[in-house]
C-alpha cells in the first residue's frame, strides 16, 4: 500500500492503483471520456487531468499510477482550464445539434459540457463531413460525432475478441472505421452492439425504427402486437430512473397497451416452445449420433460469429430458430388461424435487449409463415423513447398481465434472459423426457453466474452430460478453437455473445457495468422463482399448441416453421 493525499484527503490505496481509482474511492468526481472501467485505459482524451505536486505537466488520472507521498490536486483552476479547453476543442469540432440528437440526455460529452460549465467555445473548429454508415438493419456509425476516445475499438477487441474497428488516418483525419473504410455491413461485424453501449456519444447507435412502428400502430387496417424478451422487463426501469434491477414486467405490458398494440405478447412463450425443440433435437443428437457438442443457436450476434469465424463448423449449431423468430412465424400462423386474423394484416413487432435481432428478422430464412415473420424490432432504449413520447408516466403504472395465449410463459423461459438460463432451462426439460422422472431439485446453480466461462456435468439416467456455457465472444473462440482442434469432449455447448447474456445486449439501457448486470441477473433469477410454473415442458400453452397444431417436436409441421439452416 501507498499513502496519498488528494485535495487535502489522505487515502491508502494498493500499489498500482491509478490516481483516477484512488480519486474516485474516496468520493472525488473526476472526468473522464476514453476511460472505461471494464476496458484497458488509454489516458488519450486527457478529460481527467489533475496536478501532482512535482510534476512537470498536468496528468492523465486514468493511466497515472500512485506513489508514495504523492500529492494530488484534482481542482485547481490550472486543472479546471485544462479541462475545459480539451472539452472546447472536442466541441469545436462536433456537430452542435445535441436537441436533436439520439443520444440526447444519454450523452457523456455533453454531461461533461455541463459539469464543466462550458458556456461558450473560444475555438472555431473546422466540422467533418463524414458520410454516415446506415446499410445494415441494426446499426449507424456516424463518425462526424466521433470524439476518438477508442472505446468501441477497445469493447469490440478485449470484450468479442472480434476486432472490427481500428483507428484510421493521420492528425485532424484520424477516423474510427473498419478495415479499408468499409460499411459494417461489409466488415467481419456480428452487430452485437457492444460498441453503441461504450460510445459515449451518438457515433455508434442502435438503428431508430421507432417511426416505422408508430405508423403501424396509428394504422387502423393493422392489427400490431408486440413480443417482449425476458431480459427487457429487468432493465426497462432504468430508462424511467428506477433502480438497476427492478422487475418492471406488469408496467411495461401496462405501457405497452397505452402506446396502443393490439396485443402484448411474451417471448417466454415461444423460449418454451425453444426448448421442446431444441431439447428434443439434442436428445436425437446423443441417442442416434448426430453432430455433438451441439451448440444452442438463440442469440443472433453469436450466429453471425459463427457463420464468419467458423463456417466449418456451423453443423454444431442446433437448428431450431431463436425464440424471437418462432414468435413471428407462430403469429401469422398459428395465431392467425385461431383468431381467425389475415396474418397480411398483421404486424409483428418484438422488443429485445439487442441489436442483432433487428439482422436476425431481416435474414432471408426468416419468411416461412409466407410474410417477414417479425416485421419490425425495437431494442430496449428503442421502446423507452416511445413510452415517453407517449407521455406514459412508467413509474406510476399498475401492473397488468400478458395477452393470452402466446403471453403465457415459464420460468425456465424468463432465464434466457442471462448466461447460463438457456441450458439449465433445457437441462430441466431434457432431463424429465430422457428419464421419466420427475426432478428433485429445478436448480442447476453450476450453470449460474457471471463467470466468462462455466462447464458442469450432469446425470440424466445412464448418462453423463458435459455441458459448458460461455458468454462474450471472446470466450465463445476459446471453445471454437478447442471444437476445431477436436479438444472438445463436451455434449451441449451454450453461447450468448453479449456479457451476462441478453441482459447486457447491445440494446439495453446505458450504460452497463459488471455490477448493473449482476443485478438484472438476479432479477432474472427472481422471475423464475417467483414463477407458477418453472419448466417449458409444462406450460399448458406450449402443450396446446403441440397438441392442436404442431403435431410433436421436430414433426414435420416443426421441420418447416421452427427449423433453420446456417450458411458461410
Ligand atoms: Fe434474448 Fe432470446 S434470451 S436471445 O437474449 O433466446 O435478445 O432477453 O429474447 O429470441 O427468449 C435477446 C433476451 C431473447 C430470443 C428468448
Amino acid at each position: 500500500y501507498v499513502n496519498i493525499t488528494i485535495d487535502g484527503q489522505q487515502v491508502q490505496m494498493p500499489q498500482g492503483t491509478t490516481v483516477l481509482e484512488a480519486a474516485r474511492s474516496i468520493g472525488v468526481k473526476i472526468p473522464t471520456l476514453c476511460y472505461h472501467p471494464e476496458y484497458k485505459p488509454e489516458g488519450s482524451c486527457r478529460i481527467c487531468l489533475v496536478e501532482v505536486v512535482g510534476a512537470r505537466s498536468l496528468v492523465a488520472s486514468c493511466v497515472f499510477p500512485v506513489s508514495e507521498g504523492m500529492v494530488v490536486n484534482t481542482n485547481t483552476t490550472d486543472v479546471r482550464e485544462a479541462r475545459r479547453a480539451v472539452v472546447e476543442l472536442l466541441l469545436a469540432n462536433h456537430p452542435e445539434d445535441c436537441l436533436s440528437c439520439q443520444r440526447n440526455l444519454h450523452c457523456e460529452l455533453q454531461k461533461i459540457a455541463a459539469d464543466c460549465g462550458i458556456r461558450k467555445i473560444r475555438f472555431e473548429g473546422e466540422k467533418k463531413d463524414y458520410p454516415v454508415d446506415n446499410d445494415n438493419p441494426a446499426l449507424v456509425r456516424n463518425q462526424n460525432k466521433c470524439i476518438l476516445c477508442g472505446r468501441c475499438i477497445r469493447a469490440c477487441s478485449e470484450l468479442q475478441g472480434v476486432n472490427v474497428y481500428t483507428f484510421a488516418n493521420r492528425g485532424f483525419n484520424t477516423t474510427v472505421s473498419p478495415a479499408f473504410n468499409v460499411g459494417l455491413h461489409n466488415a467481419a461485424c456480428t452487430f452485437c452492439g457492444q460498441c453503441a453501449n461504450v460510445c459515449p456519444t451518438a457515433a455508434i447507435v442502435e438503428k431508430d425504427d421507432t417511426k416505422e412502428v408508430w405508423e403501424a400502430l396509428h394504422n387502423p387496417t393493422k392489427h400490431v402486437v408486440v413480443q417482449t424478451a425476458p431480459a427487457v422487463r429487468v432493465a426497462l426501469g432504468e430508462d424511467f430512473g428506477l433502480p438497476s434491477g427492478r422487475i418492471v414486467t406488469g408496467q411495461m405490458v401496462a405501457a405497452l397497451r397505452r402506446i396502443g398494440f393490439d396485443k402484448i405478447f411474451d417471448t417466454g412463450f415461444t423460449a418454451d416452445v425453444t426448448i421442446m425443440e431444441e431439447g428434443s433435437e439434442f436428445i436425437e443428437r446423443l441417442t442416434k449420433g448426430g453432430t455433438l457438442p451441439m451448440i444452442t443457436s438463440c442469440s443472433p450476434g453469436w450466429i453471425n460469429f459463427v457463420e464468419l469465424m467458423y463456417p466449418d463448423l456451423l453443423d454444431h449449431l442446433s437448428t431450431t430458430k431463436s425464440p424471437q423468430q418462432i414468435f413471428g412465424v407462430l403469429v401469422k400462423t398459428y395465431y392467425a388461424e385461431k383468431f381467425k386474423i389475415d396474418p397480411q394484416d398483421i404486424v409483428s413487432v418484438s422488443v429485445m435487449p439487442c441489436t442483432a435481432k433487428k439482422v436476425e428478422a431481416r435474414r432471408e430464412e426468416m419468411k416461412s409463415s409466407g410474410y417477414q415473420d417479425v416485421d419490425y424490432v425495437l431494442t430496449t432504449r428503442e421502446i423507452a423513447r416511445m413510452i415517453k413520447e407517449a407521455g406514459v408516466d412508467f413509474g406510476n403504472l399498475k401492473s397488468e398481465e400478458f395477452d393470452a395465449p402466446l403471453g403465457i410463459s415459464t420460468g425456465a423461459a424468463v432465464i434466457f434472459g442471462t448466461t447460463g438460463g438457456v441450458m439449465e432451462a433445457a437441462l430441466r426439460t431434457v432431463s424429465e423426457v430422457m428419464t421419466g422422472k420427475t426432478l428433485d431439485c429445478l436448480e442447476f446453480h453450476n450453470v449460474r453466474g457471471l463467470t466468462g466461462m462455466k462447464e458442469a456435468e450432469v446425470t440424466i439416467g445412464e448418462n453423463k452430460i458435459k455441458v459448458a456455457v460461455a458468454h462474450t465472444l471472446a470466450n465463445a473462440r476459446i471453445i471454437m478453437e478447442n471444437i476445431r482442434k477436436r479438444e472438445s469432449d463436451y455434449h451441449f455447448i451454450e453461447v450468448m455473445a453479449c456479457p451476462g447474456g441478453c441482459i447486457g445486449g447491445g440494446g439495453q439501457p446505458l450504460s452497463t457495468s459488471p455490477d448493473i448486470r449482476k443485478q438484472r441477473a438476479e432479477a432474472i433469477y427472481e422471475c423464475d422463482k417467483s414463477a407458477a410454473i418453472r419448466k417449458a415442458h409444462e406450460n399448458p400453452a406450449v402443450q396446446e399448441l403441440y397438441a392442436t397444431w404442431l403435431g410433436k417436436p421436430l414433426g414435420e409441421k416443426s421441420h418447416h416453421l421452427l427449423h433453420t439452416h446456417y450458411h458461410a
